[in-house]
């Protein structure tokens, strides 16, 4: 992960100048955590594998989390002033443009997914499952249950479903293309598309505590869900129960990680465990 910031500035490099070309470097290299590209080096070192494919895809999955991140802080969406420390990609440019490097981003990943080195069937399986993760069965679906539970889902079984597509799918496709990549059963991958729902919605709601928690200085992001008026499970369980649902997940997600045949979890469950701890 140590060159990865300058891995994505190369590939954004080779593309054509353009605004918007900029406009997908401006919110690509704000320094997000990286916590999905992570997630993928670090599956594919627990069966032991290393290779360009995996600078592909974790390339991809991080350009696919920032578009999804520049097309939520839109006024059509969110409408967020502030992501990643910085002014949010239309206020730094404008809403066409921002727009534009959503999609910019978005195709640009799969491109990467699809070119380079080997055309194996486990790359083109990883692809789809990216296609999937990312698409309208999974984190675009996710968005928008969002959007509908504003006008009025308020249960918590609702809101799981949300958090499952919109924050689950997209930390499930590292370890699923992980795995893929590295020639796993299918059975296999669909335990990781669980442990990575499990570990989503862990994350969603530390996010939620977060939010109530730091000042969008500190968090380096927009406080817009008390603003927007949205439920969340703070709202809906409590801040102590939701920090307790929250521990339960990231243990049994660590769990099943050390349950992985073949799998030398120690990096992965590492990881988990810094998520845990994060502060922004
Ligand atoms: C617009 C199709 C579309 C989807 C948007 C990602 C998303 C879906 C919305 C962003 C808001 C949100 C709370 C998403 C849940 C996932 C989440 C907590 C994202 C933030 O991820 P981090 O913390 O961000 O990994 P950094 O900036 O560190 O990469």
């Amino acid at each position: 992960m140590k060159n990865f910031e300058a891995l994505l500035n190369e590939k954004i490099d080779l593309l054509p100048e353009s605004n918007v070309r900029e406009a997908m470097r401006y919110s690509l290299l704000a320094g997000g955590k990286r916590i999905r590209p992570s997630m993928l080096y670090c599956t594919a070192d627990g069966y032991g594998f290393t290779g360009s494919k995996i600078d592909d895809f974790a390339c991809a999955i991080e350009m696919i989390h920032t578009y999804s991140l520049i097309h939520d802080d839109l006024p059509a969406m969110d409408n967020d002033d502030l992501r990643r420390g910085r002014p949010t990609c239309h206020k730094q440019f404008d809403e066409a443009t921002a727009i534009l490097a959503g999609d910019g981003l978005l195709t640009y990943a799969f491109s990467m997914a699809c070119t380079g080195e080997g055309n194996s069937d486990d790359v083109r399986k990883a692809a789809a499952i990216l296609a999937e993760m990312a698409g309208s069965a999974g984190m675009v679906l996710g968005q928008d249950l969002d959007m509908a539970e504003e006008r009025g889902v308020t249960d918590w079984d609702a809101l799981k479903k949300v958090h499952k597509y919109k924050t689950g799918c997209l930390l499930s496709a590292p370890l699923m293309i992980g795995a893929q990549l590295c020639g796993r059963s299918r059975s296999e991958i669909d335990e990781w598309h669980n442990i990575g729902i499990l570990l989503g919605l862990a994350f969603q709601i530390q996010d939620d505590i977060l939010d109530v928690e730091l000042t969008p200085e500190e968090f380096g992001k927009s406080n817009s869900d008390e603003r927007n008026e949205k439920v969340t499970s703070v709202t809906l369980l409590g801040r102590e129960n939701a920090a307790a649902l929250m521990s339960e997940l990231y243990k049994e997600g660590k769990e099943r990680t050390a349950a992985m045949p073949d799998f030398d979890g120690t990096e992965l469950i590492a990881l988990i465990s810094s998520m845990e701890n994060r502060r922004k």
